[in-house]
């Protein structure tokens, strides 16, 4: 065999397992049923936990990129080298048609098996199949030697029947991009299912809800900050996973289990029987950094957990329970700390979303965001404590949040009057905000700033707006007072263990 002939098979192949993995793509869309999903999820359980927090140390969310990058490379390259044998085997055989039938049957074989679906495995299948076909034709070009087949050596010099080959190849190659590019395009214009579902109709009882949140905050010139409620699509996410788990509501049921007199199972329609509430809950991140923009806060539809713990009667010697949700995600705390939390089904009114934990997930007032477990499936109640899993990556991240008051970009802005409007928000759990401060030159004055109205929820943000002349450039700090009186810390922190802290400085003007 030729450099040529090979470098052409090879290069083939490749399209053909691109081709694949876009028409796995194309049929399943960025759902787990994706044949990069499976890949992916062992790459992530396969990582040692301190390599996991390292990655996360040093490279932050690109962590995901860089498994999911491994992932696509890795189904790739599979679909691609079965791809290269039915070629080999439509030259052998001297019959296009052999081979692309045995590159489909192993792409379906491998994406049905990763997959566990035979019928959406046709999609890479298919594709991968059409590749290999077209690239393993003949050259169609009058030349004699054509005949033979591509193991014959290709004579020097360019010749009709090496021309032909050559352009066929590459017109292959670019028709399987040309694919890809399609195939995502008109996926992503059928929209992501959060967008869809901010559609949805919208539950009165918290559209009532949205609209006193909407009352109580405080006018600010920016139209990109956040007002009292962040927008579905807009409020952050942390997983464990790339893929969402998707939990139809009627195969959802929550066990709890262990340490109770007895098992018991809840399900969905059971679940949403009981007595409704709608809560402003506001959530952060223990590892986003101190000016991040892992803080965010949406009113919530649900119903609280204590009534049925207290069906179940926990009876461990800890005190404590293990939560765990569909994708593998767990974490434990102490059961007073659950027995505050709200199991929500609704987020603004709509249902909630599947990359926030459709159908069910919880949420614990006043703790760190990873206590706030989505796609809910078991409460576990234990005899001795257990690492939840940030915990065994060196976290400690179940405990009360820290109070920040945070200044980002688009709260800052100049006003036709030639005044500086500061905006932002200031969190501190259960604790509330009693008031924020705020200082143009340094932290030598600082100036209370306007705050938003204080709503009867226990865990939920403040608004805060401070408007002042500048004269040059301003060394800006804010910090928050809690409601138990105490300050922010100012001693900045990590976020890596307990969360970071300090306070928020930008230089403005
Ligand atoms: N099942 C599950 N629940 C989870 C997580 C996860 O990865 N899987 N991440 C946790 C973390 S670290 C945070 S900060 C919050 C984020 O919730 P959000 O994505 O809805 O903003 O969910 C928590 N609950
Ligand atoms: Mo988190």
């Amino acid at each position: 065999m030729t450099y040529v002939t090979e470098h052409r098979e090879v290069l083939l192949a490749a399209a053909a397992g691109t081709a694949g993995v876009a028409g796995s793509y194309l049929v399943t869309g960025w759902s787990p049923s994706f044949v990069v999903r499976p890949v992916d999820q062992a790459i992530v359980n396969l990582t040692p936990g301190p390599i996991v927090t390292v990655a996360i140390e040093t490279v932050g969310d690109a962590g995901h990129l860089i498994h999911v990058a491994m992932a696509f490379a890795a189904v790739v390259g599979l679909f691609g080298a079965i791809a290269l044998a039915g070629l080999r085997l439509s030259a052998h055989a001297d019959r296009p048609l052999v081979g692309a039938a045995a590159a489909g049957a192993g792409t379906w074989l491998l994406a049905a098996g990763l997959t566990g679906l035979s019928t959406q495995a046709l999609g890479a299948a298919l594709s991968a199949a059409v590749v290999v076909g077209i690239g393993g034709l003949p050259a169609s070009s009058p030349a004699p030697d054509s005949a033979s087949g591509d193991d014959a050596p290709v004579p020097e010099g360019p010749t009709g029947a090496v021309d032909a080959v050559r352009r066929r190849t590459l017109g292959v190659v670019v028709g399987a991009l040309g694919f890809v590019v399609a195939t995502v395009v008109g996926r992503r214009s059928i929209g992501a299912d959060d967008e869809a579902l901010a559609d949805a109709p919208r539950s009165e009882g918290a559209a009532a809800r949205l609209g006193e949140l909407e009352a109580a905050s405080l006018a600010v010139e920016s139209d990109d900050l956040h007002g009292m409620v962040s927008p579905i699509g807009e409020f952050y996410n942390v997983d464990i996973a790339e893929f969402d788990p998707r939990v139809a509501a009627t195969e959802w049921s929550l066990t709890f289990t262990g340490e109770t007199d007895g098992d018991r199972t809840v399900d969905f329609d059971e679940l949403i029987d009981r007595p409704v509430e709608h809560r402003a809950v506001t959530l952060r991140c223990v590892g986003e950094d101190l000016n991040g923009r892992k803080l965010d806060n949406a009113v919530w539809t649900g119903t609280p957990i204590r009534p049925l713990l207290e069906s179940v009667d926990p009876q461990g010697d800890c005190n404590c329970a293990m939560l765990r949700g569909e994708d593998g995600y767990y974490v434990q705390f102490p059961v007073d700390v659950l027995a505050e939390g709200f199991l929500a089904w609704g987020m603004n009114g709509t249902e909630l979303p599947p990359s926030h934990g459709h159908p069910v997930r919880v949420l614990i007032p006043g703790h760190w965001g990873e206590t706030n477990v989505k796609w809910l499936s078991e409460i576990e109640l234990l005899n001795v404590e257990e690492d939840g899993y940030w915990e065994e990556r060196g976290w400690e991240g179940t405990g009360e949040v820290k109070t920040v008051a945070k200044l980002w970009d688009e709260g800052i802005t100049e006003r036709g009057d030639g005044r500086i409007e500061l905006a932002g928000h200031a969190y501190a759990g259960t604790r509330g905000i009693e008031r924020v401060e705020v200082s143009t030159d340094g932290g030598d004055s600082w100036t209370d700033a306007a705050l938003s109205d204080s709503l009867p929820d226990a865990d939920v943000w403040h608004q805060w707006r401070h408007v002042f002349d500048p004269d040059g450039t301003h060394e800006v700090v804010v910090r928050a007072v809690d409601g138990e009186g105490t300050r922010q810390i100012r001693e900045s922190t990590d976020p890596s263990p307990t969360g970071s802290a300090g306070w928020v400085r930008r230089t403005v003007g």
